[in-house]
């Protein structure tokens, strides 16, 4: 006991040296950094009393001592993690795991003036086409997977995107403002899962998940095989506008399986994506007409299929008029997939769901949940085996099935529940394992920087806190991971963090991965209150190049251009029963105050916040009216309602602005229609 707790005391020791060296070395210029402690031995003293009084283990003052961030100092990384069922994207600090922003894409966001009357966003604008299904208006979503814009196949900070699950939509965000400019909603299919860049970003793969009659059109379950599909979207993304162009997409027919989690190639791969699918059976339920339920008739074979396809030859197919037009999407037919040799299967074990291309691209990993080895696959073997053509026979549907021995090159046994595979810059690959609530650290092969006597190894594991879904290293999907830090982006917490009642919040573990070989160190617990993270993309903060504030007063963030409806001096124009209020914010006081209009009339408030000052956000809201708008400065916002109910209503700034902010305010008289006088002449 006396022996740990000297050799507790030396780490400490040592801890506090490094601590106070760091602090030289590390002096931000910004906000205001505490001296360092000229006295080492009264810090630790000091220091030592809280370890007692907290209970501390060593363990944990290295982890905070890795992860705090002082006041003043910034994260040097940002992880992007999807917000699940809440349908929006968390924006983390790393290695802090603070919370820097919600990032409202699919659901309504008010702090944001997201969806509630403001033009100027997707819910406003007809850009926002897709936040209608069935013109009715779909008001959240179920991200799930997010995928930063690359160059080259490293992360180049300009753009996110992230589908939608629930509503098979996929939304653009830009990274300029961190706001969403863009939702499109596929006209094809109306589950997605898979969503991923290629590496430059030409298209945003969206992949269908359930398969069902094509445009959303009716079939009986009985004629499952004959008119149910699969079906991958290629978004042609516009970089120059920051938009996806419907027009210039195109999608592949498949056959029904359920197609899951698609990775475009890269480097070598490049022009390929990989996709994996499961329900290969085709099974189509009825627990309740004695049919097998889903779970039991999707995973009756040992093998699915990972979907191997040419997208630069599709692309060239489509060029060349190769397409059907379905419901306005330019779609490749499976008979044409077939013709053009567009598509191929390899057989992949057990109810597969991650798969995954080495930074290398040469490499294809694929984990099933029901088998505890991850399978990799080389690329370089699967063009071969495409050459020559060994395949061991044909789906029903004539798609060719590559020999599994052909382009298996190892298998490596986990644990069990492997689902999601990552990778880093010391060679190693990281696969989640769901059913033991770990993660696990393997040898990439010929990838590795320094390879090992077996180049496919199991090196560590750590067990994580509780059901890990996917993980997330940083840059861990693009050609040049950073290594560093991996995040566990975990379901359930149970024990982790106090009682609030049934509905727990998730846990996101941050793991230290920088050590060789078994020496992963679980950093941090994140809890978060919030819509079930799948996946995150984790950047550098060198990448990130937002603005400060817009970059001229009067800006539009939708179309990133000045405003047409900005203005510097205040106005007041009607045009019929349409009146315009063009506002100016500045602190403290909104110009006009007073708004007099009569009942029944279109009121746009175009709202432009003069202040060139960083932080200096105005909000705006009017009592009753649903409206709410976060206007950054530079902004102009316009924010849209028919006056129907006669009163009075205050108008009023949301954000704590100023010491005379609470006087930041406006009064809206909407007279009564019986008050109004007959236009002259009745
Ligand atoms: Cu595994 Cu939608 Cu990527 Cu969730 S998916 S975990
Ligand atoms: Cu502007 Cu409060």
């Amino acid at each position: 006991m006396a022996r740990l707790q000297k050799s507790w005391f030396v780490v400490l020791i040592l801890l506090v040296v490094i601590f106070t060296i760091g602090l030289h070395l590390g002096r931000s210029k910004k906000g205001t950094v505490t001296e360092p402690l000229a006295d080492t031995a009264n810090f630790s003293e000091s220091a030592m009393s809280i370890v007692k009084e907290r209970g501390l283990h060593p363990d944990d003052i290295t982890s905070a001592l890795s992860t705090f961030v002082p006041t003043g100092k910034y994260d040097d990384h940002v992880m992007f993690a999807s917000g699940g069922h809440g349908g929006q994207v968390f924006a983390i600090g790393l290695p802090s795991m603070r919370l820097l922003r919600t990032i409202a894409v699919f659901t309504p966001e008010p702090w944001q003036g997201y969806g509630f009357g403001v033009k100027e966003s997707p819910f406003g604008s007809p850009e926002g086409e897709g936040v209608f299904r069935n013109g009715k208006l779909v008001n959240w979503g179920d991200s799930h997977h997010p995928a930063l814009s690359e160059t080259n196949g490293d992360y180049d900070g300009e753009f996110l995107f992230i589908n939608d699950k629930a509503n098979g939509r996929i939304a653009v965000i830009d990274l300029r403002d961190f706001e969403t400019k863009q939702i499109v909603a596929n006209p094809l299919f109306g589950n997605d899962h898979g969503a991923a860049v290629t590496p430059n970003t030409d298209y945003v793969i969206e992949g269908s998940q359930y398969a069902t009659p094509v445009g959303h059109h009716y079939a009986q379950l009985s004629d499952y095989q004959e008119k149910y599909r699969g079906m991958l979207t290629f978004w042609k993304f516009n970089r120059a506008i920051g938009r996806i162009e419907p027009k210039n997409s195109f999608a592949i027919e498949l056959p029904p399986y359920w197609q899951d989690l698609v990775d475009p190639g890269k480097l070598v791969s490049d022009g390929w994506v990989f996709v994996n699918s499961f329900n290969t059976e085709m099974a189509t339920g009825g627990v309740e007409e004695g049919n097998p339920p889903f779970e039991a008739g999707v995973s009756q074979r040992d093998m699915d299929y990972l979907h191997v396809i040419n997208w630069k030859k599709a692309e060239q197919v489509i060029r060349n008029g190769g397409f059907k037009e379905i419901e306005g999407m330019r779609v490749i037919s499976l008979e044409t997939v077939l013709k053009e040799e567009l598509l191929y299967f390899i057989p992949e074990p057990k109810s597969p769901h991650g798969v995954d291309v080495s930074p290398s691209g040469k490499h294809i990993v694929i984990s099933g949940k029901l088998d505890p080895h991850v399978t990799i696959y080389d690329f370089n073997h699967i063009m071969d085996a495409i050459a020559k053509k060994e395949f061991e026979g044909q789906d029903p549907y004539g798609v060719p099935v590559i020999k599994f021995d052909a382009v298996k090159i190892a298998q490596v046994e986990v644990g069990l529940g492997p689902l999601h595979t990552q990778f880093d810059n010391q060679g190693y690959a990281y696969t989640s394992l769901f059913l033991e609530s770990s993660v696990a650290r393997w040898t990439l092969g010929d990838d590795a920087y320094q390879a090992p006597e077996n180049p496919w190894t199991l090196v560590g594991k750590i067990p994580i806190h509780y059901n890990v879904g996917h993980i997330s290293t940083a840059a861990g999907d693009t050609v040049h991971p950073d290594g560093g830090y991996l995040v566990s982006l975990n379901k359930w917490s149970v024990d982790r963090f106090p009682n609030v009642g049934p509905l727990l919040p998730q846990n996101l573990q941050l793991i230290d991965i920088k050590k060789p070989g078994d020496q992963m160190k679980l950093l941090y617990d994140m809890p978060i209150g919030n819509g079930e993270p799948h996946y995150a993309q984790i950047i550098s903060m060198d990448k990130i190049k937002a603005w400060e504030v817009y970059p001229e007063v009067g800006w539009d963030p939708l179309h990133q251009q000045k405003s047409e409806k900005s203005t510097l001096e205040s106005k007041v124009v009607r045009t019929g029963n349409t009146v315009e209020i063009f506002t100016t914010v500045i602190r403290s006081h909104f110009d006009p105050e007073h708004v007099q209009v009569k009942q029944g009339d279109r009121v746009i408030f175009h709202i432009t916040n003069l202040e060139r000052t960083y932080d200096a956000t105005h909000g705006f809201t009017v009592s009753d009216y649903n409206v709410a708008a976060s206007i950054e400065p530079g902004e102009t916002a316009s924010i849209d309602f028919i006056a129907d109910k006669p009163g009075v209503y205050p108008y009023y700034c949301l954000e704590f602005c100023s010491a005379l902010h609470l006087e930041m305010m406006g009064y809206l008289l909407v007279e009564p229609q019986e008050m109004q006088a007959p236009a002259v002449g009745q």
